[in-house]
């Protein structure tokens, strides 16, 4: 993309209704735009980063053997008033009514519409186990929205169903979304811990939420410091295996770490003080099983192998996919602005013309534009007419973790430099060499899917 063809509206001064950092580097990097509370539109380069988190969020889901649907926003009240919860949900569910007088309303959550698929079209234990899932928008009308899309209104969330025959096949479905969601976050470049948390209105009591630890984090978790020193890492694993999903489960949730719902602090304190940790987090995903807590009341069964008809064993899982570009500003920027890391970067790198108009530097900006799209990367050229400092600051605002600078003097002696955003290390070298680091560096990326 060129800067000058492009939409990027920034701001100079920093919002007044911003509270916390990663709100107001979103709308100053012109990512989002307010457009009541809660509730926003996506500019392109916020629109960018949303589907580069979506796109993984989707091949991790799919690595596990998840079945990708798309189910409505809008939704019948009478689904939910056979689960009951249509009077439970309270005034956090947004209720609308058609011409006809039907009560419809925006889903905040899909439990009920995915469990009548699954009673209409499934009825033998020879289907399952079977996992569906979408990535919808969501309404809830939170009381006090806030910090941007970290709590919106209108959300977008990534959300999976499974239906098994028996609880342990269930729990298996359970361990195997949080091995599948420790590789999708890893993936954005985050560190986020399952901790033991509440069912709430989804219900049950087997359910960890997924936490980035971040001091404007709107839960207080407590934890041992040693879970920090986990990774997932690129393991293989097979996601059939009952045992091998179990051991990671047991693996990541054995450490004290829990939310201040389900925190207990005479176990907390049995840990060595050292280790003893109580911080701030921001839920970016919940996991949960709640047994047959739908399927009985909607009639979801199957046939079993003894012949009798039984209620499927049901959890839901979810990944707050707006959020997370709030939670990966939080986790990392600097005081020049957002830090991206590599998996969810816009743009893989931007290119800054130091003389627009001169044509040796405007030519060897086209050729290293070229090049780096034919290696398959996105960069962005700032071809606009600027001065130097203005255009670094738009690059360092907006993020991108790689930047080759080109001027006329550089490309005298045939280099130009190649800068990274994060430790701001900046080497020379000839145009292809950084063509071919910066393909390097991305391979892995492109290649993790
Ligand atoms: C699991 C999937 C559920 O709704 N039903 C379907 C279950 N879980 S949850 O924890 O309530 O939500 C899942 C994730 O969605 C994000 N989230 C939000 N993001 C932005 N704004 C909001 N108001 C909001 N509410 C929830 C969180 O990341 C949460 O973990």
């Amino acid at each position: 993309m060129r800067l000058s063809r492009y939409f990027l509206p920034v701001l100079k001064e920093d919002p007044k209704e911003a509270q916390i950092v990663s709100h107001r580097l979103m709308l100053r990097a012109g990512m989002i735009r307010q457009q009541a509370a809660g509730i926003y539109s996506w500019l392109p380069l916020g629109y960018k980063v949303l589907r580069r988190i979506e796109q993984i969020v989707h091949e991790e889901q799919q690595r596990v053997g998840h079945i990708p649907l798309l189910m409505p926003t809008l939704q019948s009240a009478d689904l939910w008033r056979e689960s009951g919860r249509y009077d439970d949900y309270g005034e956090e569910m947004l209720r609308i009514r058609d011409r006809h007088k039907r009560d419809l309303l925006y889903g905040p959550t899909n439990e009920e519409m995915i469990t009548d698929i699954f009673r209409s079209h499934v009825g033998s234990y020879k289907d399952l186990p079977l996992t569906l899932y979408h990535i919808q928008w969501k309404f809830r009308d939170e009381i006090r929205p806030r910090f941007g899309v970290m709590r919106g209104r209108e959300f977008l969330m990534k959300d999976g169903y499974n239906f098994d025959l028996t609880k342990e096949d269930a729990l298996h479905a359970y361990n195997r979304h949080l091995v599948s969601y420790l590789r999708t976050y890893e993936r954005m470049g985050l560190q986020a811990i399952p901790m033991r948390a509440d069912g709430g209105p989804i219900g049950g009591d087997h359910t960890h939420e997924f936490l980035v630890l971040a001091e404007t984090g709107e839960s207080e978790v407590y934890y041992d410091s040693e879970i920090t020193d986990l990774k997932f890492g690129n393991r293989r694993i097979d996601h059939d295996s009952h045992a091998e999903c179990q051991a990671v489960m047991e693996e990541f949730t054995s450490r004290y770490a829990r939310t201040d719902e389900t925190h207990d602090e005479t176990l907390f304190q049995q840990l060595p003080e050292d280790r003893r940790r109580v911080a701030r987090g921001i839920e970016v995903g919940q996991i949960f099983y709640f047994g047959t807590k739908y399927s009985e009341p909607m009639g979801a069964t199957v046939v079993a192998p003894d012949g009798s008809r039984v209620p499927v064993h049901m959890g839901s899982h979810g990944i707050g996919v707006s959020r997370l570009l709030g939670a990966i500003i939080e986790a990392s920027h600097d005081e020049r602005g957002i830090i991206w890391p590599e998996g969810v970067t816009p743009f893989h790198v931007g290119i800054v013309n130091l003389k627009q108009g001169d044509n040796s530097t405007d030519s060897a900006c086209e050729a290293l534009y070229a090049e780096l799209r034919a290696q398959g990367l996105d960069p962005l050229y700032d071809d606009r007419d600027e001065r130097a400092g203005a255009k670094f600051a738009t690059m360092d605002l907006i993020g991108l973790p790689w930047r080759i600078t080109v001027g006329p003097r550089g490309l005298a002696n045939n280099k130009v430099e190649l800068t990274n955003r994060r430790s701001g290390e900046t080497e020379e070298l000839p145009p292809n060499d950084a063509v071919a680091r910066i393909a390097a560096i991305y391979e892995p990326v492109l290649n993790a899917g």
